[in-house]
């Protein structure tokens, strides 16, 4: 059955691979199953056609035969609960990696969404400079901890797994921030998840999306 994701029709991300799409296409890569991408624009997002698939009115989503799914997290389980090759088979290592999924979404990523939200939204507001070290330091909090429960291991608990593929994919996007340089070894563990030719294979195709879609017209 065909598998079809959505991803923007123009990224604002630059072509750096941060919109969501990524994290799907990398686990699709993982299992080695093929896709389509549909792309959509910002208004098409917010049109019943697309709210039908997504209720909030963004991308990812993925429609498989009768199928479809939004939420990244929901969506990239379900592609490593039906394909081998992102959870292991023993049940308590599979329960642990999908531990490592829930932690990406719900303990780290928080904070680096709110760091990106400050920067974003709020650098014109009188208080900006006063509160941006606090909500860094929120970050540096947690990898603090994710970093000690790393240690010297290429992966969060034994082989890679889609808890580690949520993970490198949340901390990816504070690349440009400086502050996963302060964690040798996280900013190592990145590097490790982007090395990964699976990784490679979905950030070029979204970088191609994005190429061709700021081309400059003929
Ligand atoms: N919880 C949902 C999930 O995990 O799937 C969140 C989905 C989401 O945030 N989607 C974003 C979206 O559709 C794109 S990925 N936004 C449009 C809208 O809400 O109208 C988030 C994102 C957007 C842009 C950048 N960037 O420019 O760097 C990075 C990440």
């Amino acid at each position: 059955m065909t598998i079809t994701i959505t991803a923007f029709e123009r990224s604002p991300d630059g072509g750096r691979g941060l919109a969501r799409d990524t994290r799907v296409r990398w686990a699709l890569e993982e299992v080695g199953q093929p896709y389509e991408v549909r792309l959509v624009s910002f208004r098409a997002m917010k049109e019943p056609a697309h709210l039908a698939l997504h209720p909030f009115g963004q991308i990812p989503t993925y429609e498989e035969g009768d199928l479809a799914l939004f939420e990244t997290g929901a969506i990239v389980f379900h592609i490593a609960n039906r394909h081998a090759g992102l959870l292991p088979d023993d049940a308590n290592a599979r329960a642990r990696a999908i531990t490592w999924m829930f932690a990406a979404l719900n303990t780290v990523e928080p904070p680096i969404l709110e760091l990106g939200n400050a920067r974003l939204l709020e650098g014109d507001k009188s208080w900006f400079e006063e509160r941006l070290p606090l909500v860094e330091d929120r970050v540096r909090n947690q990898l603090k901890r994710l970093s000690a429960r790393l240690g010297d291991a290429e992966w969060l608990d034994g082989a890679f797994s889609a808890g580690d593929l949520m993970m490198v994919s949340v901390l990816l996007r504070l690349k440009s921030s400086g502050i996963l340089n302060e964690f040798p070894n996280l900013a190592a563990y990145v590097a490790r998840g982007e090395a990964r030719p699976a990784y490679k294979r979905a950030f070029d195709a979204q970088l191609a999306v994005y190429k061709a879609s700021h081309r400059p017209a003929d």
